[in-house]
């Protein structure tokens, strides 16, 4: 049955409680790296301690839905499944909009095209879902179609990626990817100081051209490649994907043969991708490599790979999503308030241990110190 639901924009906050679920918030202070280990590894085992209690506060939540006879209907307009950040992210929301949760969940995989992705929201109109959520693959050309939703009277819950071109949306549940961006040269600074590296020539494998991840990221560490004065060769989109990131790498390890010695890539699959393309090359990477490889997201393999040093610095984008927003469409449901905007605490984690944190200025004009957390196997035992 739907109901319609008045959306509450309230400003942009962290909003602590909606925050259980979303992994890693950056842990304290550590006087010792190995502190600071344990520490963010407790904090990833709590992430999935609270993932499951979110869950379970919407299992208690259905119950009361169930009672009534009420079935809430859900379609979600999913990116695609171009990443392994996307599987957690897919499963994390499909977990949560269970049958037995009480929704009846309609999952449409986008395969990376945007005008799919429209027209799966239109038929989601057509059915007349309760709710619609939607991780957008590219970040404009959604005024239109929102504008549909809403007279239609379907609440849309955007996750992950941003909308920029359209506020017609309930509510949203995400990363701050400038903010990644700009860790990651902050981290890529201070490393090179640190090694004494005085040249950085810099490739970037960007993400999907004109989602907000993309944006964010190269918006974030641009700043610093202009700040800095860094040699910024080339920046081409590998599409978040591991054939992506290994066809452009072997591209730039041809017209860039020993001119490197940095290569970033926007998500840990484009990073797998690059390895096999500078193995095939004879270009070493890592630690103990001539070229720093820095990657976003912290997946499990892509934290095995800094445990074992061939990835320098992973700078994490948590996809557990699933809970918050379905305490979000729970709440609405009850025809509560909700946060308009939720970000995700996100920790960056390191191979080397050397330097323990990062101090920079956020995309909130806010200048802050976040730790640097040495991956331990702990932490790769607990990632998603
Ligand atoms: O980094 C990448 C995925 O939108 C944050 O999409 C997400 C990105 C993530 O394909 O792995």
């Amino acid at each position: 049955m739907k109901r319609k639901v008045v959306s509450v924009l309230l400003s942009t906050a962290m909003a602590a409680t909606m925050l259980a679920g979303c992994g890693g918030s950056a842990p304290a202070p550590a006087a010792a790296s190995s502190e600071a280990a344990s520490e963010a590894a407790s904090q990833a085992a709590e992430t999935v301690a609270s993932a499951e209690e979110a869950a379970s506060e919407i299992a208690s939540e259905a119950g009361a839905d169930a009672a009534s006879g009420e079935t809430i209907s859900v379609g979600f307009a999913q990116v695609g499944h171009e990443s392994d950040w996307r599987t957690a992210a897919t499963k994390s929301v499909q977990d949560a909009f269970s049958a037995e949760n009480g929704f009846d969940l309609q999952f449409v995989d986008c395969d990376n095209d945007s005008a799919a992705q429209l027209e799966a929201v239109r038929n989601f109109i057509q059915q007349d879902v309760d709710y619609i959520v939607i991780d957008p693959i590219v970040s404009t050309g959604w005024d239109t179609v929102l504008q549909e939703c809403e007279d239609a009277g379907i609440p849309v819950i955007v996750i992950d990626r941003t909308i920029d071109d359209s506020d017609k949306y309930t509510a949203w549940v995400g990363s701050q990817f400038k903010n990644e961006g700009i860790a990651a040269g902050a981290w890529l600074k201070d490393y090179a100081a640190a090694k004494g590296i005085e040249e950085l020539n810099i490739l970037v494998i960007s993400g999907t051209t004109g989602a907000s991840a993309q944006l964010g990221r190269s918006e974030g560490f641009d700043q610093y490649v202009d700040s800095e004065g860094w040699n910024k060769l080339d920046e081409q989109t590998g599409d978040f994907t591991q054939e992506g990131g290994q066809e452009v790498m072997e591209s730039y390890c041809k017209s860039y043969n020993g001119k490197f010695n940095v290569v970033v890539c926007q998500n840990d699959n484009e990073a797998f991708g690059a390895q096999q393309a500078m193995d095939a090359a004879g270009v070493s990477y890592g630690v103990d490599g001539d070229v720093i490889l820095i990657s976003f997201d912290a997946c499990t393999a892509g934290l095995q790979q800094v445990l074992e040093g061939k990835i320098n610095a992973d700078f994490q984008c948590n996809p557990l999503s699933g809970p918050d927003c379905a305490k979000i469409v729970q709440s609405l449901q009850a025809g509560e308030e909700v946060q308009k905007e939720t970000f995700m605490a996100e920790p960056w984690y390191v191979a080397e241990s050397d330097l323990k944190s990062i101090t920079y200025t956020n995309a909130s004009g806010e200048e802050v110190t976040e730790d640097l957390i040495p991956v331990t196997q702990e932490i790769v035992d607990a990632a998603y």
